[in-house]
């Protein structure tokens, strides 16, 4: 397939960049991020991050803040493609498909929460490089907003992200949204990366009071008090991380399209923020722990053997006398796991040939950032990310 060839030829060519130890070129994106990263020499390791960007909650933003994230981002879905991505008509399409092309990779894994912390900084450097936005990245303080959910300030159609979609099928929601700055807004890329016919298709919701409830508070110190980075990641993938992308439902069900809804990104910043102070309870030990396979094989392996996830849709949640879980969400829930689109990446990932992640990891986003490790990652407050939770 021609996108698959051109996939292969970038890969190969940051697989190159990568083992050539990045360091010469100076107009290259590693120099780029170098120079952003904190006052340190480009294309030398960055040791030290002095000013940390500040990641706030979304209701703590002012009025102008939250105006100012959206008409940056709307920015992003009108601004040209740059990065040569098949079919990619704008910036917002081709942060969608670094996500698509990789999602085989990217849930389930020992990658998940490395390569969200990493995606997130493409899409705060995007906005930042491309839209002069001046803030940081807020996130969804969910658990706050478990028993209000369709009250919270994101689905607000004047100040954040738009509401539910419009009744599908004899449901309340699973269509299109029809309010909000998105309400017009046209994907192009499919789940197996094709361009959608007629001009693209929209952004649906279906919102579900008893999915959200993943975000509860006691789901959040059971993951936090997780003895093993395993047992964390799993605990934040099956609960709260379930929560925002299947209480919204639509296009936030379908691990591969879901960075189409903006919300996507507060989502996940939330989650890290989750991460994070699971590190921060034993730091030292946790900016290197890292564990997990880097595809997932079905059958889930038998407890104790350190790899696997939970198999997607097993979880139920009970709220409010309803039961739920995330395979029976209604109409517009979208597609699982995804299979793996090319299988290019899984030797390019360099963690020794086997299948397991390790901190030489490396993570990918087609040029947008250069790439990085997971090593690099692991601290929040590192050279590479240098942010902080407010
Ligand atoms: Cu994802």
């Amino acid at each position: 397939m021609h996108g698959t060839a051109n996939l292969r030829i970038a890969l190969a060519a940051l697989l190159l960049y990568t083992l050539a130890g990045v360091s010469a070129a100076s107009s290259s994106p590693k120099t780029q991020l170098s120079r952003r990263r904190c006052g340190g020499k480009s294309g030398s390791p960055i040791k030290n991050c002095a000013r940390k960007s500040q990641r706030k909650a979304w209701d703590d933003l002012t009025p102008d803040q939250r105006k100012d994230y959206i008409s940056s981002t709307l920015c992003l879905t009108t601004t040209p493609a740059k990065h040569g991505v098949p079919g990619a008509k704008t910036l917002w399409d081709e942060l969608h498909y670094v996500h698509i092309v990789q999602s085989a990779y990217i849930h389930f894994v020992g990658a998940f929460l490395p390569f969200h912390r990493y995606f997130l900084l493409a899409h705060e450097t995007l906005l930042r490089r491309e839209c002069n936005y001046r803030g940081h990245i807020p996130y969804w303080n969910e658990v706050n907003d478990v028993f209000t959910f369709r009250n919270s300030s994101v689905f607000d159609p004047m100040t954040g992200f738009g509401g539910d979609g419009a009744p599908l099928a004899g449901h309340p929601g699973g269509g299109c949204i029809t309010d909000g700055p998105f309400a017009d807004l046209r994907l192009q890329l499919t789940a197996n990366l094709t361009v959608a016919p007629d001009g693209g298709y929209c952004i649906s919701r279906n919102m579900s009071d008893c999915l959200f409830s993943g975000a509860l508070q006691e789901n959040l110190d059971a993951c936090l008090s997780a003895p093993t980075f395993e047992a964390h990641r799993n605990c934040l993938e099956a609960k709260p991380h379930i929560a925002g992308h299947w209480g919204v439902g639509g296009t936030m069900s379908d691990t591969l399209l879901s960075p189409g809804d903006p919300l996507f990104f507060l989502h996940h910043t939330w989650l890290d923020k989750l991460w994070w102070e699971w590190q921060s309870r034993n730091l030292s030990a946790r900016l290197t722990e890292i564990s997990g396979p880097n595809i997932v094989v079905p059958p889930a392996p038998p407890p104790g053997n350190g790899t696997g996830g939970p198999p997607p849709g097993k979880t139920t949640f009970t709220f409010r006398n309803e039961t739920c879980s995330p395979s029976g969400g209604g109409p517009g829930q979208g597609h699982g796991i995804g299979e793996p689109l090319d299988t290019a990446l899984t030797d390019f990932f360099g963690d020794g040939g086997g299948n397991v992640t390790t901190l030489g990891h490396v993570l990918f986003s087609h040029g947008i950032l250069p790439n990085s490790t997971i090593g690099e990652v692991m601290d929040l407050g590192g050279g590479v990310v240098c942010a902080e939770y407010v």
